[in-house]
């Protein structure tokens, strides 16, 4: 215990002689070499900087650099980057969100790693080779990318209500008509009054309360999908009029909670709460933390319990949760800094198994301690998680191998809901990453178009037979065929494929 105190005292000392360099210019003792000063921004992901962060301090000795760090909220983050990249002015290094390396990569601001990274074996061994391919932007990469699990989705459903009425857990689009049907009907919670919905809200993008239902129709809401050496574009297909035609049906017979449509997230969740709702489509977390630990319905609807229905099956054999995209974030490097070398030695050792930990849990034997079940936070660490500056550094380059099984093992009441949103099948967006110009200019107002029309169509205020032929000109009109084809040409052009669109 000893030496482990005399070892963190250095640290600290380190990161304080290492500030005052900094503050000091060349004030530096004769002999030492200079620290490399390092420019970091980031979104700041719910965590803060931490003057003196004895985990950053580990990284900054081990490199002999100073990290400024800044970190800024999302929004901050969205106004301030163009700024910043169109001054030419860049940090040394950033950490952009999904693929928005392709809004700034065209003005040549990054430094070109694709020479460079061969050399750096943890981040050769740990970078998802597909990732490397998403990211390219003319066969060159310009960042470190970072992929999560895709799989992130579930349809929950209230377990005790089918129990109530004998109903088993649907397995295909029917057999969910029939139940959602009877959970508005049947009196599920048993209370004498009509007073539930088969099927709530969780998001205020529509789309996304229904992706059972586009993926039991072989498709999903603004993806473009493909099949055998086509490729359908499902916002205007046969398959989306059919899946539109069944949430009409659902709205019609007053099973779809009409809400739902026009309700904000924070309405619709509430209603979960309050046992209004029989199903609903969200993300993992939702039942077991947002609904359990946030919102309490533990305590005020005691009977109430949650199961998860897997992907339905529809009429021809199709199913399928949405896809996330597999790139959650980038590091890129300014072209104009003098620190490259440094950066990418910090960036491969933070992304070896030891970096990741560290960054993630902390210090062995002080933040966590190996037990019987896994990597386990100590007091202080969980303090210092609290405190929001422990892991600051992990959400640079991400090993999801290494943080979700962490995750599972730590939260068994949570694990399920991750494990299975991952396991079932997923529909994927196959121009995922791929921004044009067409795509920045259009899809904006292409995206607002589809979804106005989808829920005048779920309401009726648009017919499926007499509109949709309009609906479908509009569409394209409006720049969906310019999006699409210019997805397409680079699709085409990046996998050396002569995919066609079949609708
Ligand atoms: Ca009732």
């Amino acid at each position: 215990m000893k030496n482990r105190g005399k070892f963190i005292f250095s640290f600290a000392f380190l990161a304080f002689a290492s500030a005052l360099a900094g503050a000091n210019g060349k004030a530096e003792a004769a002999g030492q070499s200079e620290v490399h000063e390092i420019t970091y921004v980031s979104l700041d992901a719910g965590r803060i900087v931490k003057k003196d962060n004895p985990i950053v301090a580990v990284y900054e000795e081990k490199f002999n650099m100073h990290l400024n760090m800044e970190l800024l909220d999302g929004d901050t983050l969205k106004q301030k980057i163009p700024i910043i990249v169109a001054s030419g002015d860049l940090p040394d290094l950033m950490r952009l969100e999904n693929y928005d390396i392709f809004d700034y990569v065209t003005q040549d601001v990054f430094l070109d790693l694709t020479d460079r990274v061969g050399k750096y074996d943890n981040i050769m061994e740990h970078v998802d080779p597909r990732a490397w391919d998403l990211t390219a932007y003319r066969g060159k990469n310009y960042c470190i990318p970072s992929t999560n699990y895709t799989g992130k989705y579930t349809t929950n459903i209230r377990k005790d209500w089918l129990d109530n009425l004998n109903l088993d857990i649907p397995e295909t689009l029917d057999e969910y008509y029939d139940v959602l049907k009877a959970l508005t009907f049947d009196d599920p919670d048993g209370n004498g009054k009509d007073d539930t919905f088969g099927l709530g809200s969780e998001y205020a993008e529509r789309f996304m309360n229904f992706m059972n239902i586009f993926g039991a129709y072989g498709g999903m809401a603004g993806f473009n999908v493909i099949k055998g050496d086509e490729i359908v574009t499902f916002d205007i297909s046969d398959e989306y009029r059919d899946a539109m035609r069944f949430i009409h049906r659902l709205y019609e017979e007053g099973i779809l909670d009409p809400e739902a449509l026009i309700q904000k997230q924070a309405q619709g969740r509430e209603k979960l709460v309050q046992s209004k709702i029989g199903t609903f489509n969200g993300w993992w977390s939702i039942v077991p933390q947002v609904l359990t630990v946030n919102l309490k319905m533990p305590e005020i609807a005691p009977e109430a319990e949650w199961a998860m229905v897997p992907p339905l099956t529809g009429p021809k054999g199709d199913s399928g949760m949405m896809q996330r995209n597999l790139v959650c974030y980038t590091a890129v490097i300014s072209k104009k800094t003098r620190e490259a070398d440094t950066i990418l030695d910090f960036l491969d050792y933070l992304i070896s198994d030891e970096g990741t930990w560290l960054a993630f849990l902390g210090k062995e034997g002080e933040h966590w301690v190996q037990t019987d079940h896994g990597k386990v936070r100590t007091e202080l660490g969980q303090k210092c998680f609290e405190e929001k500056w422990l892991d600051v550094l992990h959400q640079t380059v991400f090993r999801s191998d290494i943080n979700l099984p962490w995750y599972c093992e730590q939260n068994p009441s949570k694990a399920p809901y991750v494990i299975k949103a991952q396991e079932w099948g997923t529909i994927p967006e196959a121009f995922e990453g791929i921004v044009t110009k067409e795509y920045q200019q259009y899809n904006g107002e292409v995206k607002k178009y589809t979804e106005e029309s989808f829920i005048r169509f779920i309401m009726g205020d648009l017919s499926l037979d007499d509109d949709w032929n309009e609906y479908v000109t509009q569409w394209k009109s409006r720049g969906g065929e310019a999006v699409r084809q210019s997805q397409l040409a680079v699709y085409n052009g990046n996998k050396g494929t002569s995919l066609s669109f079949r609708n």
